[in-house]
């Protein structure tokens, strides 16, 4: 909901309400002609009728009988405000698309506004096509209404249950950003793009003006804006309606559009000035198409808020102000002033002329709109899973590094990565594309930049590198471009890659949420086809960012996605090179699911040959019983277990020391790599069976386990498991500053002298036997520490470690 209008919902205001006046069309000056105009209205007036039904009936959607109480719904929830503009801007579209033959997709940005495209598509036969009982009839009509934000029926945003949205359109902000990336490899798309001027407002859309920028003239589509400057958001008046009309045209040509205005309340006048407008755009977008320099047109569209609807209710203004926001007539059930109004309100769109006996739309209506394919509702585009292909994919295990034993050498992982992401992106020139905050290069990923460049449509300097019109690379500095852009790319079918700081990926959170309620929400309709997921690589992670210090040094992202249903989410922590490798290549085949992937691009110790990194990848948690001192037949004293490559490489120093000064202890070490199998079967599909737990970290030793993020996560996956209580997890405490890699695992009791000491003070019967090694520990740390602090650096002894079996 877009929250609540001042209005009361007693309907006991005082003061007149006032029945909206039909209007009659009149014959101005304009491309279009009379009959034209008559029909374009009409379509209108349709889907504005329809809209209104979804609001307000339960009953007699044809306004058969007069308007009685148990018509109305008793709960009225829905945005009439936003609804007409939309409607208008879909009508014209359909013109458009029919006269030009073009192949057009419809944003709707204020997706409050879920009863206009809900209207358009049942209007256009396609909501019949998916669902049986909305038939384009009396009966269909009826269901079309009531279903509308209903127990049990759709939501009152556009949603994966509106056809032909591929925007999840509650939370504002994303929608320019996803028509940009629908449209991105698209040459012939053309994305019709109604942004709110409250929803301009948002960081997000204000900075998503500039992705004209990254389309290239011939190889992507066209992006068609539409601010619709209706003036008000829910309680107050915007910005930009509010700034003189010339300051917002010198904006928005700062952004490098052409803003063409189309102004009134007179639908007459609208209605030609509109069409002429968007004939001037079309043929300029066609223009840029063919080579010719002009800047990117745009349409700003001022017409009143919930224009057509009660101008007076309970003696306040509401057409054309912010009361028109939500429901205009609160009490239309219980008031019987309201409800005549409501009554006379749809009666004013003349539904007698719109539909037949039958509630059929007339033949006109039916004749407006393109057919098949071509209508936005059902355009194939929109439902990506249906045009979606899977990616070529070169050998993963041709990228791999050579391990014959581990420990014996290092690599960079990210940027081994890096050169099997080369052969993905040459192998897939128009359905692959890497996105980063000015990020791909410090993530090690460069090695991409061989085979493209970074996307640049603006001028080239001298000095500047691998800058490309063309590139199959996006870095902006905006997470919120990439992701959107990304998100609108996936949601039409195609495949991609975000890598960002680990930290700073907090800044889309809220992004990933909605796009994560897409996925779950469209899992449950038969009709949407599973689309790509939607792949993070997160670098220059918690523990590498001594450097940059606490600001850098944020895990937390895993927590957030942890929130999400289990079936649609899945973190990797891959501990070295090829693991990482063996990972992506399933990320990259999976489908309909967020995986995050944190991984170092310090250079980090290989553990894993090809092989073992295959098989441990599809165990996704796994015994390294070459990194333990196991006795086979019996059960270990103790378990290290870690997840992430900086805690992979201190619970093997650990062990390390505890083989060299305990050798009898028995020790099993046990890799994570997949986080998802530390929850229950019954809880995620890579559950881990509750035996196979217990076998893993048995019933009752000790369980120091090492993880990358907040020591909680890990708690909050295995509470259930029977060896909780025996489970200590090492992980961020939220201690970090700039210092040395190793202070930082200290400062978080991460370290390696610290998992050994944990062992020490956990395993029944040790603490007496290792006293002396545990005062040796507690020693270490300190010299680790002092040494920093005299040097600023780390202690030769942990720089230079390897392991050496
Ligand atoms: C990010 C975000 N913040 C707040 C809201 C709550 N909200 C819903 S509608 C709305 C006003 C939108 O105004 P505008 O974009 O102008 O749309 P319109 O006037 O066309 O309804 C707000 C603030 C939201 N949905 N998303
Ligand atoms: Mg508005």
């Amino acid at each position: 909901m877009g929250g609540d209008t001042s209005a009361d919902d007693t309907g006991a205001g005082g003061g007149p309400t006032i029945a909206p006046e039909p209007y009659v069309l009149r014959e101005e000056p304009g491309p279009l002609d009379v009959d034209e105009l008559r029909r374009l209205d009409a379509w209108w007036r349709a889907a504005n009728y329809l809209a209104v039904g979804q609001i307000y009936l339960i009953g007699n959607p044809l306004l058969r009988e007069p308007l009685r109480p148990e018509h109305v719904k008793p709960r009225l929830l829905g945005h009439f405000g936003t609804v007409p503009g939309l409607n208008l801007v879909y009508a014209h579209a359909n013109r458009a698309i029919v006269a030009r033959d073009l192949d057009a997709v419809f944003v709707a940005g204020p997706g409050h506004g879920g009863p206009g495209p809900n209207a358009c598509a049942w209007l256009e036969g396609t909501t019949s096509e998916i669902e049986d009982d909305l038939t384009r009839d009396e009966r269909g009509m009826a269901s079309l209404m009531r279903r509308f934000s209903f127990p049990g029926g759709v939501p009152s945003h556009c949603a994966p249950e509106t056809p032909g949205s591929f925007h999840e359109g509650g939370e504002l902000g994303y929608a320019l950003l996803h028509a940009f990336g629908a449209v991105m490899d698209h040459p012939e798309l053309l994305a019709v793009c109604v942004v709110g001027d409250g929803e301009a407002e948002t960081g997000p859309l204000a900075t998503s003006w500039h992705c004209a920028k990254f389309l290239d003239p011939t190889h992507d589509g066209a992006v068609l804006p539409v601010l619709a400057l209706n003036q008000y958001k829910i309680a107050n008046p915007t910005l930009l309606a509010r700034i003189p009309q010339e300051q917002l045209a010198s904006l928005l040509r700062g952004y490098g559009y052409e803003p063409y205005f189309v102004v009134g309340d007179d639908p007459s006048l609208v209605h030609q000035q509109f069409a002429s407008t968007l004939d001037t755009c079309l043929d300029r977008l066609a223009a840029r198409r063919e080579g010719t320099a002009t800047p990117w047109p745009m349409i700003v569209l001022r017409t009143p808020k919930g224009w057509g609807c009660p101008p007076v209710v309970d003696g306040q203004v509401v057409e054309g102000t912010f009361r028109a926001h939500q429901v205009p007539l609160p009490a239309a059930r219980t008031n019987d002033e309201h409800r005549r109004v409501l009554e006379a309100w749809m009666r004013s769109y003349r539904p007698d002329e719109l539909f037949d006996d039958d509630g059929r739309p007339v033949t006109d209506l039916v004749d407006l709109p393109p057919k098949g394919d071509r209508r936005m509702s059902a355009n194939p585009i929109a439902n990506g899973g249906v045009v979606l292909r899977a990616l070529d994919l070169p050998d993963w295990r041709e990228a791999t590094v050579a391990v014959d034993t581990p420990g014996a050498t290092v690599h960079e992982p990210t940027r081994v990565l890096g050169a099997w992401l080369r052969e993905v992106t040459r192998r897939n020139p128009d359905n692959f594309l890497v996105f980063a905050p000015d990020e791909l290069a410090s993530n090690r990923l460069q090695d991409v930049l061989e085979v493209t460049g970074r996307r640049w449509e603006l001028e080239v300097g001298e000095h500047d590198e691998r800058l490309d019109p063309r590139g199959r690379a996006v870095e902006v500095l905006s997470e919120h471009i990439c992701q959107g852009l990304l998100e609108g790319y996936l949601l039409t079918g195609r495949h991609g890659v975000f890598t960002c700081y680990e930290a700073f990926i907090h800044i889309i959170d809220s992004m990933f949420n909605q796009h994560a309620k897409w996925l779950e929400s469209s899992r449950g309709l038969p009709w949407r086809r599973p689309i790509a997921s939607l792949n993070y690589l997160l670098s220059s992670h918690v523990w590498r960012q001594d450097h940059n210090g606490f600001s850098h040094q944020d895990p937390g992202f895993l927590d957030v996605v942890l929130n999400k249903k289990p079936e649609i989410v899945r973190v990797y922590l891959p501990p070295d090179a090829n693991t990482l490798l063996s990972t992506f290549d399933h990320c990259l085949r999976s489908r309909h699911l967020v995986n995050v992937v944190v991984a170092g691009k310090q250079p980090s110790i290989d553990w894993l040959s090809a092989d073992d990194a295959l098989a441990h990848c599809a165990r996704g948690i796994g015994v390294w019983k070459w990194a333990g001192t196991e006795v086979q037949g019996h059960e270990p004293d103790v378990v290290l277990a870690c997840a992430g490559d900086i805690p992979t490489l201190e619970t093997m120093a650990a062990a390390s020391i505890l083989r060299r000064a305990l050798p009898d202890l028995r020790v099993r070490v046990v890799n994570v790599v997949d986080l998802m199998r530390l929850l229950p079967d019954d809880q995620h599909p890579h559950g881990l069976p509750a035996r196979e737990f217990d076998n893993l970290f048995t019933e009752d030793r000790p369980v120091i386990f090492a993880f990358h993020g907040y020591p909680w996560l890990v708690h909050r996956l295995t509470y259930k498991r029977r060896n909780h209580a025996g489970l200590h997890v090492h992980g961020f405490q939220e201690n970090g500053t700039t210092t040395t890699p190793f202070d930082m695992v200290m400062l978080n009791d991460l370290d390696r002298y610290r998992l050994a000491i944990d062992v020490i003070d956990r395993v029944p019967g040790l603490g007496s036997r290792a006293a002396t090694l545990r005062q040796h520990l507690v020693d270490a740390r300190l010299r680790a520490r002092e040494w920093t602090r005299e040097h600023g650096e780390d202690i030769a002894d942990v720089v230079e470690w390897t392991w050496n079996g």
